[in-house]
């Protein structure tokens, strides 16, 4: 795989050096937002992680290569290609070898940054198993379930049935961690009714976590579920009714595959008059902090004394 990776300098020399990384997926960039808010938001993240003294390496398909790590010129391409593939684990062979530009899923991010050793990655809202349509599972399970990193994000898309995704996730072996909360959040929502199988109150306690579980060779993804900030936050009843309507308008429409969950994410934003896309940029922001937050405590410098 090594081959097809392009390293971005800074996240190289981070990675040498053994400083911490922390990963963010491009598929929001690709296909959850128009230009130019795709544009803004992928830099605004990768500030985020930068203030808290992370290095940002956001991972996208440019060139036939896969890029870990963007310039600002790479991001402008990505954002603005007219043809991307949304990239997911059986598209990453396809989109290589056609040289197209992409962005990648959760599953993809996931296994690119595996491999070039980042241990922390921060996304929106993990895919799942989708209502209506119980064989509709994301890759994003599977993988959760064989990659060894700390996954950051508002729980699952609250478009899929959440229930059935924890489940799911228990039979992977894919631990659930609440990040001051018991409750797994509802992506828009701080609440689901649904539990958390532990609750956390700090980033150290979250890495204590996974260098433990990664000891004892479980290696599987621990899943850091951050509620979504308070001032944006939709309320769950009032978010349910917008997302059965788009769910049954998907099911109307045949829509299929890989543009489900860009289908239903668009609707929700559509129907809700753009208030779920303000809880969305506001809870990607708040993962991209805890996420660089817990990479402090994963990271051994190579260096510690300097002459
Ligand atoms: N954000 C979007 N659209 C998307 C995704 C995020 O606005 O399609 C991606 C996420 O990266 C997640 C994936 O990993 O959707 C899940 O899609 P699927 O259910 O097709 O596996
Ligand atoms: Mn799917």
């Amino acid at each position: 795989m090594k081959q097809h990776i392009r390293l971005y300098p800074e996240v190289h020399h981070a990675l040498e050096n053994g400083y911490p990384v922390v990963a963010l997926e491009s598929a929001v960039i690709t296909h959850g937002l128009p230009y130019p808010e795709n544009v803004q938001l992928a830099e605004e993240l990768e500030q985020t992680v930068r203030n808290e003294g992370v290095i940002p390496a956001t991972v996208a398909f440019l060139d036939g290569y896969i890029q870990v790590g963007l310039s600002p010129e790479d991001r402008q391409r990505l954002a603005t290609a007219p043809h991307k593939r949304k990239v997911s684990l059986r598209d990453i062979g396809i989109v290589l070898s056609r040289k197209e530009a992409g962005g990648t899923t959760v599953a993809a991010t996931l296994q690119i940054a595996h491999q070039v050793g980042i241990k922390v990655f921060a996304t929106g809202g993990i895919g799942g198993v989708h209502r209506e349509s119980p064989f509709d599972v994301s890759a994003d399970l599977p993988t959760l379930s064989r990659t060894p990193l700390v996954v950051v994000s508002a729980g699952a898309k609250a478009i899929l049935d959440l229930p059935a995704t924890l489940e799911v996730l228990e039979t992977m072996g894919v631990p659930v961690v609440g990040y001051r909360t018991d409750e797994f959040p509802a992506f828009y929502s701080r609440e689901s009714g649904l539990p958390v199988n532990v609750r956390v109150e700090s980033p150290q306690e979250v890495a204590e976590i996974a260098k433990i579980q990664w000891e004892c060779q479980v290696n599987s993804a621990i899943l850091v579920v951050n509620p979504p900030p308070a001032d944006t936050a939709l309320p769950r009843e009032t978010i349910e009714a917008l997302i059965q309507k788009a769910v049954h308008e998907a099911l109307d429409q045949g829509v299929r595959g890989a543009e489900v969950t860009p289908f239903l994410l668009a609707r929700v934003s559509a129907l809700s008059g753009g208030e779920s896309l303000k809880a969305n940029l506001a809870l990607l922001r708040n993962n991209a902090r805890l996420a660089a937050q817990i990479a402090h405590h994963l990271y051994t410098p190579r260096h510690q004394f300097r002459a």
